[in-house]
């Protein structure tokens, strides 16, 4: 029967989207366009030392300038849903007041592109561009930052709102937080583990605030969500001590979202673990609790598991942590962690490959938060180009590879009962990735920077295959 078929492709549900996702610092340029003032990330990628080869986002792919150009690719793509995020300086330069209009405009263009094309958007509202003014004024550590952050939300659904109907409040809080404020390797640069939990439940409470303001400017057909990056978390060997190596990982990474966010609360073990360096006096009374709103979804975005051990205080831990060369740990409270690279194959990140991860977040939020849709919004691999034996210039088996163990992972976690209903590609272009600059390239899409000529993966056909017949072929 079907069930033991070996050879059927796989069918995923009806209405399952199949995307592609960006982020606007990542592709846009354009920076000093349209009013648009500096985020964090402008004025870090322009600080000596910060990004690899000194690249910056000021032209990016120039994705403000060709957009439609991007959409009518997404179209020959056969895409179905877009995932993107709003500059919060474009449209809110100086993270107070009212929205620019210029800025709204552009989202506005867009989402109409993608609308007429067929696609879905799904709107991101943080994807790392604070307003450098907003953290001139303390950044995420500071708690007006979540006023400021719902304000902004508030503005933005205001003006899309009438086009677009998935939102999502925050990409990734854990990069935020701890990439940011703990070990410094991604904007504003700032070390020092307290503000790094602050700026965590700032996250927190700017999370809850904004969707609050997203409830009151939106039609109710509207689904809110958040973005987050769960850990897998692996004990490398089953002792108790590796297993509370990990439980405090899964603290540091997850709960301290998921508790606040999906229960209310902040889970003992994370404020015990973190006693030493902070009684939490900044959570004030109901914060938590504001900080759970229902929520129509909630996305993951998966690249790779995190395997750890206990480790005797003192040891140098191995470097797969997000510490990227930098002295400070982004795990506050968890020196005694040593962080394992597993054995197998690795993409040019150095990650490790591992699709059982992703099947086992999506398990987990389909018990924590039973009847919530859940979604993919990131998943990809980074791989050098290389031209195969015919001479094709984009040939990527790597990445095509990648792509169809995780998407067969999703498709066992749909199968064993979990409310997936939609996957995106990270990313549909290259793109400015972050600490690394330009040299790692995610695109389904090859960007050559100098002429911002966009020429399609193989990786791109197959996933165009995929995407216009639901189904996933089994070779
Ligand atoms: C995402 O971040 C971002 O949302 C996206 O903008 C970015 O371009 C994309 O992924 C690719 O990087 O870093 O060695 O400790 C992902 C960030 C990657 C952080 C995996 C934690 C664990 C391995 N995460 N990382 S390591």
């Amino acid at each position: 029967g079907p069930a033991t078929d070996t050879t059927a492709p796989l069918r995923f549900p009806s209405g399952f989207l199949w995307g592609a996702a960006t982020s606007a610092y990542q592709i846009e340029g354009a920076v000093r366009e349209g009013g648009r003032t500096p985020s964090i990330w402008d004025t870090y990628s322009h600080t000596p030392g910060r990004v690899a080869g000194g690249d910056t986002g000021d032209v990016a792919c120039d994705h403000y300038h060709r957009y439609r150009e991007d959409v009518a690719l997404m179209s020959e793509l056969g895409l179905g849903a877009y995932r993107f995020s709003v500059s919060w300086p474009r449209v809110q330069p100086t993270g107070r007041g009212p929205a620019a209009q210029r800025g709204l405009d552009f989202y506005r263009a867009l989402a109409d592109e993608l609308l007429g094309a067929g696609i879905t958007p799904l709107l991101t509202l943080y994807h790392w561009d604070l307003p450098q003014e907003v953290e001139d004024e303390g950044g995420w550590p500071a708690r007006e930052t979540a006023h400021r952050f719902a304000e902004y939300a508030g503005l933005v659904a205001e003006a899309l709102g009438d086009r677009v109907e998935m939102w999502t409040t925050l990409n990734e809080p854990w990069c935020s937080a701890f990439l940011g404020y703990g070990s410094g390797v991604h904007a504003p640069g700032r070390t020092d583990p307290v503000d790094a939990l602050r700026a965590a439940h700032h996250l927190n409470l700017g999370h809850g605030l904004a969707v609050q303001a997203l409830r009151a400017a939106l039609p109710d057909s509207a689904q809110v969500s958040v973005s987050l990056n769960p850990a897998a978390v692996r004990p490398r060997t089953g002792t108790p001590a590796d297993r509370d190596a990990a439980r405090r990982i899964d603290a540091l990474a997850t709960r301290v979202f998921t508790g606040p966010m999906l229960h209310g609360r902040y889970d003992a073990d994370l404020l015990e673990d973190t006693a030493q360096l902070t009684d939490w006096a900044f959570v004030q009374d109901g914060d938590p609790a504001l900080a759970r709103q229902p929520l129509d979804g909630i996305c993951v975005n998966y690249y790779t598991p995190t395997v750890v051990s206990a480790a005797p205080a003192g040891t140098e831990p191995e470097r797969n942590d997000g510490h990227g060369g930098s002295a400070h740990s982004p795990w506050p409270g968890a020196d005694r962690v040593a962080f394992h690279q597993p054995p197998g194959s690795r993409t040019a990140m150095g990650w490790s490959i591992d699709p059982g991860g992703l099947t086992e977040l999506l398990l987990r939020f389909h018990r924590e938060s039973p009847g919530t849709p859940l979604y993919v919004t990131e998943n990809g691999a980074c791989y050098p180009d290389a031209p195969d034996a015919e001479g094709r210039r984009f040939h990527d088996p790597e990445r095509l590879d990648y792509l169809q163990r995780h998407l067969r992972a999703v498709h066992r976690a749909v199968a064993e009962g979990a409310d997936v209903r939609g996957y995106f590609a990270w990313s549909l272009l290259d793109n400015f990735e972050w600490a690394w600059g330009y040299d790692k390239r995610f695109g389904l899409v090859h960007v050559d920077y100098p002429t911002q000529r966009r020429t399609p993966r193989s990786s791109a056909a197959w996933y165009a295959r995929v995407a216009r017949s639901g189904e996933l072929p089994r070779e």
